[in-house]
């Protein structure tokens, strides 16, 4: 890309070349998709699958060609319920030859509480105990399966965990059901020895009308009262916490700064609305930019594991366009965010915002200190503080010239 000085921009500044990148995705880039994501019909409340039914195999073979490292999946998505057991051999062992002929992986597994009509009133904390117990019989299975297949992180979202009207579900007791869940779950996987830890997946709504646990801070305190914290972290959805109309990368970030960002799930979504479930990089795409930023920045280690649904417009074409563009949008804003932290004129504006201030401890010096110190209160002048400028205007302006590319 050029680097004459736009007509319109701003005085110019040495700044990263652009030159065109391949945005070949490639398994160092740790990108996993989900069976369903990809393997989604187009069934909505309003209509009919639009897509045939794809063969896991398939898919395996196809993400791998893509550039993707990895694969997950609900127990139904890979075996479908009802399967006996010579049926379920069977399936195992055409995927995992697809696993080992392709070289993907498989970091996560999770369970479908949701589909089921016996879910209808949760899994984990349905009134009916039954089903609860029911439930986690079908998870402990799932997570055998998870270990078998070398997994990593076992996510588990509550879709039905929650409620349409007030009496109907006592909150209270129903964290401590599924307080009880994860805690023999942490048992399990603690006595059988496996390597797995989990991650809870907040969601505000949709399928219930309000679900429990609905973000990211929520999961985050829950985790505290658990038998074995360390165990469980989050698996935080871009459009799920932009369904509550909340800042994703900073909930993110939370979650980074409290060691608990095991797993991720991206997408996009514009604003407060249903589940849109969009491709990542659209819907809001500065969201995106400053989550690339955190993650790459941050050393986030896990996966970039893409949860959306190809919409039902597509054949199967579309789907694979629109997974390979995940993909490409991640690398696209990872070398843009790349370019904005490495840039002179940026670095300059960080030191302008007073970020290097930021990062200082308050009181160093100790409450004592503190206290002693006149210029702290005595002698401040917060009139000549409060007419301080932040500067971050130009600071923003910086960041979306590198989004745009148009530095
Ligand atoms: C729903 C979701 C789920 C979870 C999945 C566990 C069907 O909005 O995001 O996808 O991600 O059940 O990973
Ligand atoms: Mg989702
Ligand atoms: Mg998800």
């Amino acid at each position: 890309m050029s680097q004459e000085p736009a007509p319109y921009g701003p005085a110019p500044y040495e700044s990263a070349s652009y030159e065109p990148a391949p945005y070949e995705p490639a398994p160092e880039d740790k990108f996993s998709f989900g069976l369903w994501t990809v393997g989604w019909q187009g069934r909505d409340p309003f209509g009919d699958a639009t897509r045939r039914a794809l063969d896991p195999v398939e898919t395996v073979h196809r993400l791998a060609d893509l550039g993707a490292y990895g694969v997950s999946f609900h127990d139904d998505d890979l075996i479908p319920s009802g399967t006996d057991g010579t049926g379920r051999e069977a399936v195992l062992k055409r995927f995992r030859q697809a696993l080992d002929a392709t070289g993907l992986v498989v970091p996560m597994a999770t369970t479908n509480l949701f589909t089921h009509p016996v879910f209808k009133d949760g899994a984990f904390t349905a009134n009916d105990r039954d089903v609860r117990r029911y439930a986690l019989r079908k998870t402990l299975r799932t997570i055998d399966l998870a270990a078998e297949l070398g997994a990593h992180t076992y996510v588990a979202w509550g879709g039905r965990e929650g409620a349409e009207s007030g009496a109907a579900k006592d909150v209270r007791a129903a964290l401590d059901r599924m307080k009880e869940a994860l805690d023999l779950l942490g048992q399990y996987v603690t006595e059988q020895g496996y390597g797995l830890r989990f991650a809870l997946e907040p969601k505000p709504n949709e399928p219930r009308g309000d679900i429990l646990l609905p973000t990211v801070g929520h999961a985050l305190a829950f985790i505290e009262r658990l038998e074995r914290p360390e165990l469980f972290g989050v698996n935080p959805e871009v459009g799920h916490e932009q369904m509550a109309g909340l800042n994703f990368p900073h909930g993110v970030a939370q979650a980074l700064w409290a060691g608990k960002l095991f797993h991720i799930d991206l997408n996009g979504q514009c604003g407060i609305k249903y589940d849109q479930d969009l491709r990542f990089g659209a819907g809001d795409l500065r969201a995106a930019f400053w989550l690339v930023d955190l993650l790459e920045t941050a050393g986030y280690q896990g996966p970039r594991h893409f949860d959306f649904k190809p919409p039902r417009t597509e054949d199967l074409d579309g789907v694979w366009a629109s997974a390979a563009g995940c993909m490409r949008n991640y690398l696209v804003l990872k070398e843009r965010a790349a370019a904005f932290r490495t840039d002179s004129a940026v670095q300059e504006a960080l030191r302008a915002a007073r970020l290097d201030e930021l990062a200082r401890p308050t009181a160093e010096d100790g409450l004592a200190g503190l206290l002693a110190d006149r210029t702290a209160y005595e002698s401040f002048d917060a009139q000549a503080a409060a007419a301080r400028g932040m500067a971050f205007e130009q600071l923003d302006q910086l960041a979306l010239n590198h989004l745009l590319a148009a530095v």
